[in-house]
């Protein structure tokens, strides 16, 4: 009795209602109601959507019954599934709350599909997957990045006692052996292994069995590539973007990367309008990772692809937010088949540029306060995620123009400017106007500095 009259006065415990589903909120809480409402989009599988489209392309070249495809998993994971099964040290940058979006403390919306890798593997069901999500990140605003975005893991395995002989590097090349072949020569100028740079993971794989991964790896990879940008490259053609006889080769190489979860590491990048594109990232999976999900027998590679940087390359696709689109203009531009088009850009309404300009609040002004924002934590992907709520589509990119120290107060004076452009239509002065001190306004109440 008691303790149910304490808690009649006690405050509310605020807390969030998802699919059903209660989360307490807490100190770590960042996620807002916009960036909630992208939950049941879930573009990667809307079927004729140039996303999905995308996702079943890729999918075409691992087929079951080897992987298992898995497009519907919830985009609510815990920190541990989405950094420490993956191995991410206590202190890394992506898990602040500037970079991540946090229902509370414990959870996350996932920043990445390899959140789901440790419990896949210890499912168990078949020798490979793929894994299409959503992916969440707090992040600059322009016309290629976006808070949320779609990603394509994958990853094979092999397992040591199930292989002839109990010689997995024999059975992996001979998987090997079967891979289509694409003829297509690829820069690849870096060893396997690099002492420091790549290391082997030496107390459980020898160089041999890291050279089949590696190779499979790299061929598989390669060959979705190949048959992708031969589609975008006709489509181009077709398209009248490119004439067929000027067109360049086809232009992909692999570099060394680092992820916590893989050793070695690589990322798969490709020469497109004169300039090198990550398209995505891959590696030979950490052991800790399989012996912690319980099937320390089994070793392979994993890759991760970024969906929508690959549809904007196969559907000359030139701004991000597109994809989020309703306008029939650009959906009934799209459909699944063998044909690959290039989308025809609907005419670009005007942009209106506007700036706002503002002080942080000195470091020394903080010491007694605790207020948040002064010159130390003060981070820019806190005045993009203003920006986002306010201006939502309507913004389509925020750049640091100005930045300078005063010389006597040193209190540090930041400009951004703000370009807002509708793509569906004419924004009106007034409705810009509004907007944009909406956004003075929240910067001043969210983020304690002071206009200019
Ligand atoms: C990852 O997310 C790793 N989980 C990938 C991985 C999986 C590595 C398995 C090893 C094994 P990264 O943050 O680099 O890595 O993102 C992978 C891909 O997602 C990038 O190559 C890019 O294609 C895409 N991507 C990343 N950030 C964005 C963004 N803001 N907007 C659009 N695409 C993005
Ligand atoms: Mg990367």
């Amino acid at each position: 009795r008691r303790n149910q009259s304490t808690n009649q006065h006690a405050p509310r415990i605020p807390a969030l209602e998802i699919d059903g589903k209660s989360y307490t909120e807490d100190g770590w809480t960042n996620v807002s109601p916009s960036i909630l409402s992208y939950l049941p989009r879930k573009l990667h599988l809307q079927p004729s959507h140039p996303v999905s489209i995308t996702r079943q392309v890729i999918e075409s070249n691992f087929p079951s019954p080897t992987y298992t495809h898995y497009n519907d998993l919830h985009p609510i994971v815990t920190v541990a599934e989405n950094f420490d099964s993956l191995g991410f040290p206590k202190d890394h940058p992506g898990r602040s709350r500037t970079d991540t979006y946090y229902i509370n403390r414990d959870t996350v919306l996932r920043t990445h599909t390899s959140a789901h890798e440790a419990q896949i593997f210890r499912d168990n069901k078949s020798e490979g997957y793929t894994i299409s999500a959503d992916v969440y990140r707090r992040d600059a605003i322009d016309r290629s990045h976006y808070p949320v975005f779609h990603q394509m893991e994958g990853a094979r395995m092999w397992d040591r006692r199930k292989v002839p002989g109990g010689d997995v590097a024999r059975a992996i090349w001979t998987d090997f052996e079967r891979l289509p072949k694409h003829g297509l020569s690829i820069e690849d100028a870096n060893p396997t292994t690099h002492p420091e740079r790549n290391p082997l993971q030496a107390e459980h794989h020898s160089p041999g069995e890291v050279e089949a991964i590696a190779a499979h790896l790299k061929k598989s990879l390669e060959g979705v590539v190949v048959g992708l940008f031969s589609r975008a490259q006709k489509a181009a053609v077709a398209a009248g973007h490119a004439d067929a006889a000027a067109l360049e080769p086809l232009k992909v190489r692999w570099i060394e990367a680092y992820f916590p979860f893989t050793s070695p590491s690589w990322e798969l990048e490709v020469l497109w309008q004169g300039d090198w594109l990550e398209l995505l990232g891959c590696g030979v999976t950490k052991q800790d990772v399989l012996i912690n999900a319980g099937v320390p027998d089994q070793i392979g590679w994993a890759f991760g692809v970024g969906l929508e940087r690959v549809a904007m390359l196969l559907f000359s696709i030139p701004d991000i937010r597109l994809f989020w689109s309703k306008d029939p203009r650009f959906l009934d531009q799209f459909s699944v088949g063998e044909n690959i088009n290039a989308f025809v850009p609907f005419s670009k309404y005007p942009e209106c540029y506007k700036d706002v300009s503002f002080w942080l609040r000195s470091s020394s002004s903080s010491a007694g306060g605790g207020m948040r924002s002064n010159a130390q934590d003060f981070h820019e992907n806190d005045v993009m995620e203003i920006v986002r709520d306010v201006g939502s589509d309507l913004v389509e990119d925020v750049r640091l123009v100005d930045d300078f120290v005063h010389p006597v107060s040193r209190r540090k004076s930041l400009c951004y400017r703000i370009n807002y452009r509708s793509l569906e239509r004419t924004l009106r002065n007034e409705e810009v106007n509004q907007m944009h001190e909406s956004v003075r306004k929240h910067l001043v109440e969210r983020l304690g500095v002071e206009l200019r």
